[in-house]
């Protein structure tokens, strides 16, 4: 972004430090106004409409609606209304029978406004309740004309989208760093009507067909008895089903392992998961599988800074998508297909392209990128946008056509039904975020929560009443033509194809794919997440599916667990490793970094005030930590706002740290006050929460260093300074210069070499 866009995001969180602290003055930035005591009297102007949401037409009694912006209808006018548009005088006292008599049932404002209230949460999704979202556009690159139709994917074309992240096993107010797959739903606003890739962060799914959904849920979902343990997969139920049932080994391997546990929504892969149909212009097929590869990289946290943001910020990843985006740091996805020849067989290279637990590796069919997606909007109403929308894989447009997965196919009818439960009726697609943004003329009518005057007598064709109107479509003119696929001559039966009897052979390749690092961590996660399993049968069974994959994968995990391994496996099938499945190994771009800048009033404050604007110029966030709020000046020069506190800061907050010299303990210190109830604490003469923030950081593998006497900190949260990604630099200027060089990689995982058998 450029440097303007990351200062807001300072600004603001400049803003929200100094709101209540000694000075609202920031040097070179006007202060914030107090807030007014009182409400204004003035009324202010409407909100403005939002351009991509206008409303259905709408005729009343005194003439059309439709020129009205559609906030007017629920934001409009200067003064306080019912629902019913009627002015309030008060909204603060229920009408009585005198100030200390009995409120009246007569009070039809007291009765409106609570019964409402009453009523405002819906039923939440019974899956991806936890979601975060945001607009955007998306522009093509035209590099997908030779293979689709497709209006929308025409070069340059921009369509805006709305995307949905969200976790899957949690409820609506769980926290957003739980080990689970994370949802990655767009809606694209084409010009022929909405498409919808309704993906995942993980390329596979834990089923190979629709009927079994209900089964896998109901086993990561909390216990039915006691309703714990909440959005995790650590627990009986969930092992218990996946290890009875195999087909489920790839996908629980890749939440086990580092994508289980994203470090941002914005460095995520997404996947169509399935193989979709594409057709061109004269009707020819491809098929093909939908990757969204993230400008930023694909990085994740790691499993105890995971944990650790679960208390000191649920929020996380929803704020950081929001953050983000208010800065001006957008984020950005490159959209791309592989593409395979539509055959009979529906296979590529021997995989069946319409077993959703397979993914094909890109080394054999490389990723063509077909355009680029931007977030550039947060949602103005979390309810109304976010929590509305409503997304399902049969909205298609000419061009992009099904296949014959049978997980696709109860998909088809699940998005559909569940929203009349969630949403309330079968009218949702007039809520305006899913509105189209094509024109809309169907023969649908009434039902609940239906906003549409419709005029007209015939909604039914053929007609002759209202002229024979609504008219069909040919293709040239945009209509949907199914792609007419021979379906086999067979027998009714309920049966999954020999193929699908492969449960192991792609998680191997996965395995065999990470790096020893990588690998490492999912042996940690098998451990800790069989670990909180009570019943030793699962444990077993589980360990006798790991058996399946690699005998020094499950050898470890029962090490953990304090269980024989059992016998490994004869002849694990031989596969070739796909690096392109590997998160490290590569350099990202660093932008949107937050550097931690710790600091007093005796540290070397001129070489913040440089390596503050540096880091700033380098599209990165610093953020000065500091014993107390306000400023740091003791030098007099400019003072430096500092950002945190040791009371409000921790370690998982930032991507590195950096000490400008050792700082002395804060006045308020509460080590100060704890050492002096004499918890082991004495004697360091550095704060305790610093020390702890160095000793995380260290931990999780995070650049970190210093430069004056940084080294003094570091030796005393019991830090190596010799340590790969620990500098102690003789500048600043050179600490910021490693730390960045170290951060285009995300972690420092030299310093840990994973142990010798892994490899
Ligand atoms: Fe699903 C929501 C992704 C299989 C039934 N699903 C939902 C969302 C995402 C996915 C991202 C959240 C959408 C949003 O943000 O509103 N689901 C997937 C993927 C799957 C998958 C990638 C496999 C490839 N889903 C799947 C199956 C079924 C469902 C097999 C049922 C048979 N999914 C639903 C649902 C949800 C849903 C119950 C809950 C809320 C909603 O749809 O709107 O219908």
């Amino acid at each position: 972004p450029a440097k303007g866009t990351v200062d807001k995001i300072v600004d603001k969180v400049v803003d929200a430090v100094s709101d209540g602290g000694p000075s609202n003055e920031i040097p070179g930035r006007p202060g914030r106004e107090p807030a007014p005591l009182e409400e204004p009297t003035e009324p202010r102007a409407p909100l403005p409409p939002k351009p991509d949401q206008a409303g259905p037409e709408v005729f009343t009694a005194t003439g059309r609606l439709t020129d009205v912006p559609p906030t007017a209808w629920a934001q409009g006018g200067e003064y306080l209304t019912t629902a019913q548009g009627l002015r309030l005088t008060d909204t603060d006292h229920s009408l009585k029978a005198g100030p200390r008599g009995p409120v009246l049932l007569q009070d039809h404002h007291l009765r409106e406004k609570i019964m409402h209230f009453d009523h405002e949460r819906i039923p939440e999704r019974v899956v991806h309740a936890r979601g975060a979202a945001a607009h955007g556009v998306f522009r093509a690159y035209g590099t997908a004309t030779t293979v689709t139709r497709a209006a929308f994917l025409a070069k340059d074309v921009e369509t805006p989208v709305f995307v949905r992240f969200s976790t899957v096993l949690g409820s609506r107010g769980s926290a957003d760093t739980v080990r689970d797959t994370r949802g990655f739903a767009t809606k694209f606003y084409t010009g022929e009507g909405v498409f919808d890739l309704v993906g995942n962060n993980i390329p596979v799914f834990f089923i190979q067909d629709a009927i079994k959904f209900p089964d896998v849920i109901h086993a990561g979902k909390p216990h039915p008895d006691r309703e714990i343990p909440q959005a995790q997969s650590a627990h009986d139920t969930f092992w218990d089903f996946v290890s009875l049932h195999t087909e489920a080994t790839h996908h629980t391997l890749w939440n086990m392992s580092d994508r289980g546990i994203a470090r941002s929504f914005r460095m995520m892969e997404g996947f169509g998961v399935h193989t979709f149909r594409l057709v061109d212009a004269k009707g020819a097929t491809t098929l093909v599988k939908f990757h969204w590869k993230p400008k930023a990289g694909v990085h994740s946290l790691t499993w105890e800074e995971a944990q650790l943001i679960n208390g000191m910020d649920p929020d996380f990843h929803r704020r950081d998508l929001a953050d983000a985006i208010e800065a001006g740091a957008y984020p950005q996805w490159e959209l791309g297909i592989q593409t395979f020849p539509d055959t009979p067989e529906q296979t590529f290279q021997g995989i069946d392209l319409l077993d959703p637990t397979k993914i094909v590796p890109e080394e054999l069919a490389p990723v063509q990128p077909i355009g680029l997606l931007t977030l550039n909007a947060n949602p103005v109403n979390f309810f109304a946008e976010t929590e509305q929308v409503a997304f399902h894989p049969g909205h298609l447009v000419p061009g992009i056509d099904i296949t014959d997965d049978p997980l696709l196919a109860g998909r088809l009818f699940s998005y559909l039904d569940t929203q009349i439960t969630r949403l309330g009726g079968p009218n949702f697609a007039q809520i305006p975020i899913n509105r189209p943004h094509a024109p809309i003329n169907d023969m649908l009518r009434d039902g609940f929560h239906q906003d549409a005057v419709h005029s007209g007598v015939a909604p039914y064709k053929p007609n002759s009443l209202d002229g024979g109107c609504p008219f069909f479509a040919g293709q040239s003119e945009g209509g949907y033509r199914e792609t007419p696929v021979r379906v086999p001559a067979a027998e009714k039966v309920r049966e999954a194809p020999a193929s699908y009897a492969d449960h192991f052979s792609q998680p191997r390749l996965f395995w065999l794919s990470l790096t020893p690092v990588e690998r490492e961590h999912v042996i940690a996660a098998y451990t800790f997440e069989l670990g909180k399993v009570y019943e030793q049968a699962i444990k077993e069974r589980a360990l006798r599916t790991l058996a399946e994959i690699d005998s020094y994968l499950c050898e470890q995990v029962a090490q953990g667990l304090g269980l024989p391994a059992p016998k490994p496996v004869n002849s694990l099938p031989s596969v070739e490793p796909s690096p392109a499945l590997s998160q490290l190994g590569r350099t990202w771009p660093t932008t949107g970094r937050i550097i931690g800048i710790v600091a007093d009033d005796g540290s070397d404050l001129e070489t913040v005030r440089t390596l503050r604007q540096a880091i700033l110029d380098g599209g990165m966030v610093p953020l000065v930590i500091a014993p107390a709020g306000g400023m740091l000046g003791a030098d007099g020069g400019d003072p430096v706002t500092v950002q945190r506190t040791f009371a409000t800061a921790r370690s998982v907050e930032f991507d590195a740290l950096l000490l400008a010299g050792t700082p002395a303990p804060g006045k308020d210190a509460y080590g100060a006050r704890d050492a002096k109830a004499g918890n082991g604490v004495t004697g360091t003469p550095t704060d305790p929460r610093v020390l702890l923030m160095l000793a995380e950081a260290f931990r999780h593998a995070k650049p970190l260093g210093g430069w004056a006497d940084a080294e003094q900190a570091l030796t005393a949260a019991g830090i190596d300074t010799a340590a790969p990604g620990v500098l102690v630099a003789e500048s600043g200027d050179a600490a910021l210069e490693e730390i960045v060089r170290l951060l285009g990689r995300h972690r420092v995982w030299d310093r840990f070499p994973p142990a010798v058998g892994i490899a």
